[in-house]
C-alpha cells in the first residue's frame, strides 16, 4: 500500500502510545475507533473518532492499516479478538516499530506486532503476530516469541527462549536463556524464571511460585 493510512482501535494508553510512535515517524493517522477516549491526553483531538468497532467496515481493506491500540493485561481477550475479527476479514494489522527500538536485520517481527520505544529484539529472533514487546523490553538472540503476546515494561530475556501464544511476562521479569514458557501463561511482576514453565501457569514473588492457572491462591 503506497502511502498507508493507520486506522488506530482503541483510546487508551497503549493507543495513545502507539499514535506518537507513528507520529514521529510522519505517518498518516485517519481515525481512532473507541466508543471512549481515555487517555486524557490530546493527542487524539484532530483525529475523527468511530465509536464503533463496526465503523472499520466503513473502510475496504486495500484503503487502511489498522493498528491495534488494545493493550494486552493478564486474562484480557479483548486484543486478540480485535486482530481474530478483523484479519478474518481481510485486513492487515500495521507492524509498528519505534525508531529507538534496537532490532536486528536478521530478526523477523510479525504482522501486527509492536515494538515500543527503546527495545531491543536480537539476533535471531522471532516475534508473531500481535504481540507486544513494551517498552525498554530486551528479547536476545535466537528468542522465538508466539502470538498475542505482552513483553512488559523492562522484561529481560536472555538467548534461545521460547514464550508460547497467549503469554504476558509482566514489567521487570528476567529469564535466563534456552528457557521455554508454555502458552497462555503469566509471568508476574519482577520474576526471575530459571526453570521452563509449563502451559497454562501462573508464576508469581521472588521465589516464582508455580501454579496452574485453574489453582486458587489459597492452595
Ligand atoms: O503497561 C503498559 C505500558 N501499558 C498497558 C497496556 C499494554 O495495556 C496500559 O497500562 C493499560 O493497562 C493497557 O492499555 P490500554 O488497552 O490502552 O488500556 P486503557 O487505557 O484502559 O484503554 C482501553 C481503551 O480501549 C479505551 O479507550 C476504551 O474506550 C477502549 N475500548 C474498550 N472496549 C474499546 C473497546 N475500543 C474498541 N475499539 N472496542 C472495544 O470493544
Amino acid at each position: 500500500m503506497s502511502n498507508p493510512r493507520y486506522l488506530i482501535i482503541g483510546g487508551g494508553g497503549h493507543a495513545a502510545a502507539l499514535a506518537e510512535i507513528l507520529i514521529k515517524q510522519k505517518k498518516t493517522i485517519i481515525g481512532v475507533v473507541a466508543p471512549e477516549i481515555t487517555t486524557g491526553l490530546k493527542i487524539f483531538d484532530s483525529v475523527p473518532q468511530y465509536l464503533s468497532d463496526d465503523d472499520v467496515l466503513k473502510f475496504s481493506v486495500d484503503q487502511v492499516l489498522l493498528v491495534n491500540g488494545i493493550g494486552a493485561m493478564p486474562r484480557q481477550t479483548l486484543r486478540k479478538k480485535i486482530y481474530t475479527r478483523f484479519s478474518g476479514l481481510g485486513y492487515t494489522f500495521a507492524t509498528i516499530i519505534a525508531d529507538s527500538a534496537e532490532i536486528s536485520d536478521y530478526s523477523s517481527i510479525g504482522s501486527g506486532a509492536q515494538v515500543m520505544n527503546n527495545c531491543v529484539v536480537n539476533i535471531g529472533t522471532v516475534i508473531a503476530e500481535n504481540t507486544i514487546i513494551n517498552t525498554s523490553a530486551s528479547v536476545d538472540h535466537d528468542c522465538n516469541i508466539g502470538a498475542h503476546c505482552h513483553l512488559a515494561p523492562g522484561s529481560t530475556l536472555s538467548g534461545q527462549v521460547i514464550i508460547e501464544g497467549n503469554t504476558h511476562i509482566a514489567t521487570g521479569v528476567n529469564v535466563i536463556n534456552n528457557i521455554t514458557i508454555g502458552e497462555n501463561t503469566i509471568i508476574g511482576v519482577g520474576a526471575n524464571i530459571t526453570k521452563s514453565i509449563p502451559s497454562n501457569s501462573i508464576v508469581y514473588g521472588a521465589r516464582s511460585v508455580i501454579k496452574n492457572l485453574g489453582e486458587t491462591d489459597d492452595n
